[in-house]
């Protein structure tokens, strides 16, 4: 089934564990700040806003390095709650707006979503391919690892034991890539995982490239969508204050005709709006990214520029 048409819920994850940088917890604070939910209702939405989730009761104190992944625990644990709150919105026949917070949120809203829509396949925005495994990642921050987790193929961790391995590699396909570790380039190979680079997008233009990307997860246009952006896809110009911005990006209207056109299949369950970090970069450059981001979110919900 698919969801009450016009009914969302926005989720607000303040959660940085999944990377070093302090601030991307703020995201969902500003964004919510800029207007976004009476934004959502003067498109017709019916949106339900309960404040921002706190996870301060979950988060581990302690929370040493296994291995290399730096915060496991507290990751893990953000991540399960939130999957129980994602997959509960989407029960009730709501669409989870998830505004993060960092990326490895998507551990719980993927997981979230695909509980209650198993079919459901994954479009990934990003500069980047979230793909690395614990024993790839240099960084150790999770937050470049979420889809390692969800096709699983992360490699046996416990304390991530609640992960299901619920998402196919033919269900994921990406829009946007230009900074993929070489640990990640041989993981999408091996799996046959569809990705349109940069230079895909410079090729064939934005229009084709989301058919194709289409095509490729969706061939009927009947499986229910979850859309993952996060705002470092956009080109720093457009989006600066993110935690790994990477010169080269979408342009303004490349990232809203994404969001426009899987508004317009009719078949977005879920929508994810990750890595807005409001204490980097100047003010000015702030406000404009959290306008950018709210702006995504209306496209994705249906607004039109006619
Ligand atoms: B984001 C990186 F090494 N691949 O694993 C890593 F380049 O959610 C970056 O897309 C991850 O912002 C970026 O640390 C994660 C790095
Ligand atoms: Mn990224
Ligand atoms: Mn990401
Ligand atoms: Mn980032």
């Amino acid at each position: 089934f698919l969801p009450d048409p016009k009914s969302a819920a926005i989720v607000g994850c303040p959660f940085s564990g999944g990377q070093a940088k302090i601030g991307v917890d703020h995201g969902p604070i500003h964004l919510v700040k800029a207007g976004l939910e009476q934004q959502l209702k003067d498109l017709g939405w019916q949106v339900q806003f309960d404040g921002h989730h706190q996870f301060e009761e979950i988060i581990e104190e302690s929370d040493p390095p296994i291995g290399n992944m730096k915060n496991p625990r507290s990751v893990s644990r953000v991540c399960e709650s939130v999957a129980g709150v994602v997959s509960g919105h989407a029960r009730r026949g709501q669409l989870p707006v998830v505004l993060g917070g960092d990326h490895s949120l998507a551990m719980g809203t993927v997981g979230g979503t695909l509980e209650v829509y198993p079919n459901a396949c994954v479009i990934w925005i990003d500069a980047h391919a979230d793909i690395n495994t614990p024993k790839t990642s240099d960084s150790g921050n999770i937050h470049g690892m979420p889809l390692a987790f969800l096709l699983g193929i992360a490699g046996n961790v416990p304390e991530f034991a609640w992960i299901k391995p619920v998402l196919r590699a033919n269900r994921l396909v990406y829009i946007g890539l230009r900074d993929v570790d070489s640990a990640e380039k041989r993981i999408l190979k091996e799996n046959g995982i569809k990705a349109f680079s940069m230079h895909e997008v410079d090729r064939h233009g934005i229009g084709k490239v989301v058919e194709l990307a289409l095509d490729a997860v969706n061939p009927n246009r009947d499986l229910p969508i979850h859309l993952s952006f996060d705002v470092d896809a956009l080109d720093p110009s457009v989006a600066p204050s993110t935690g790994t911005p990477v010169r080269g990006g979408l342009t303004f209207r490349e990232g809203h005709y994404i969001c426009e056109a899987i508004h317009e299949t009719g078949l977005l369950v879920a929508f994810d709006l990750m890595e807005v970090n409001p204490r980097l970069a100047d003010a000015e450059s702030v406000r404009q990214t959290v306008a950018v981001g709210c702006s995504l979110v209306r496209a994705a919900l249906g607004e039109t520029l006619l």
